[in-house]
């Protein structure tokens, strides 16, 4: 993972349901040099009205860019959304800004089962 981090400009780091505990800290202190987005999968089985809690808790953190996903949907609103929002991410990092090539490329990090290949798949039924 460290090895081909060079070449990501963006990590879109998963989990399902609630990291509150369960963010891997060596992952952090890797991640943190490069523009990042958190993805909070399966938000059909998360305490949703706990939502805005969350979202201060990760904040508060140090984690600035946060989406709830369903990637089991045929078509989820907020899928849609991350492509946008790593644009966002990526316009708002003038580090990482490469004025000639227009291809990005994003790394998907999780344990097992938080649903990377779900959300990757979903991503093809947007786009494709
Ligand atoms: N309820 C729910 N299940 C999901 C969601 N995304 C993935 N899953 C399920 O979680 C399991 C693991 O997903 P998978 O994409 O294989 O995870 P990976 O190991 O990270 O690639 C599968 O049974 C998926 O159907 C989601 O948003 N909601
Ligand atoms: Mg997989």
């Amino acid at each position: 993972m460290r090895a081909n981090l060079k070449n990501v400009d963006c990590v879109i780091e998963i989990h399902d349901q609630i990291p509150l505990s369960g963010r891997n800290p060596v992952f952090q202190e890797t991640l943190d040099v490069r523009p990042h987005l958190l993805v909070l999968n399966k938000m059909d089985l998360a305490d949703m009205p706990q939502k805005q809690r969350i979202l201060k808790h990760l904040h508060r953190n140090g984690v600035q860019h946060v989406l709830f996903t369903d990637s089991r949907k045929q078509r989820d609103e907020n899928v849609k959304k991350l492509v946008p929002k790593v644009m966002e991410i990526l316009e708002n990092c003038p580090r990482f800004n490469r004025d000639e090539n227009l291809d990005y490329c994003l790394m998907v990090i999780g344990v097992p089962n938080v649903g990377k290949s779900s959300l990757i798949n979903s991503l093809r039924r947007t786009y494709f």
